[in-house]
């Protein structure tokens, strides 16, 4: 059997999500970045063939609630995996390391805690204006970006289950 060259694979290529699940945890701080995220992510799920009845919404208050909320949505749901939106934007002071840290080492722990992927859909930015470039403005929209990982993490698990 001849070997498939690497550079034969799709990388673009998105699988359907027809038959998947999705949660998507958002956070209120800065909504009108991840509110834009959220849209995007839940806009490319649909454009993929998920059905906006086997998406779950739900919102946390900022985005270091970003993996209780995620593990709710695991113990609680059907999910096949969850997206977190969230958007820290540095400040002053050093709240913004600690949040960058909890939430990237709580997702990281869900994914291998549930065998599921949890992905992180968080804007991490010196200003507001990086943020807004990459929630739908001149840099695309990282929310959509997270839907396709999502899409393509349950795809390779049920491939090799
Ligand atoms: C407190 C805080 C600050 C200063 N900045 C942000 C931020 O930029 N983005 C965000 O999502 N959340 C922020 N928060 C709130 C924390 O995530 C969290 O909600 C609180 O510390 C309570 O646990």
């Amino acid at each position: 059997m001849a070997t498939k060259n690497l550079s034969e694979y799709d990388l673009a290529s998105v699988p359907s999500a027809e038959q998947m699940k999705f949660g998507i945890v958002v956070a209120e701080w800065n909504y009108e970045i991840t509110g834009a995220l959220a849209q995007g992510a839940m806009d490319t799920l649909i454009k993929h063939g998920a059905k906006e009845s086997n998406i779950v919404l739900k919102h946390v208050p900022g985005t270091f609630e970003l993996p209780l909320g995620g593990q709710f949505l695991a113990e609680y749901t059907q999910v096949d995996a969850i997206i977190l939106i969230g958007c820290v934007i540095q400040g002053d002071t050093r709240h913004f390391d600690f949040i960058c840290d909890g939430v990237t080492q709580g997702t990281t722990d869900l994914n291998l805690k549930y065998n599921k992927p949890f992905i992180f859909g968080v804007l991490t930015t010196n200003n507001e204006q990086q943020a807004l470039d990459r929630a739908g403005g001149r840099l695309g929209n990282k929310g959509d970006e997270a839907a396709v990982t999502a899409i393509k993490m349950v795809a390779l698990k049920n491939e090799l289950k």
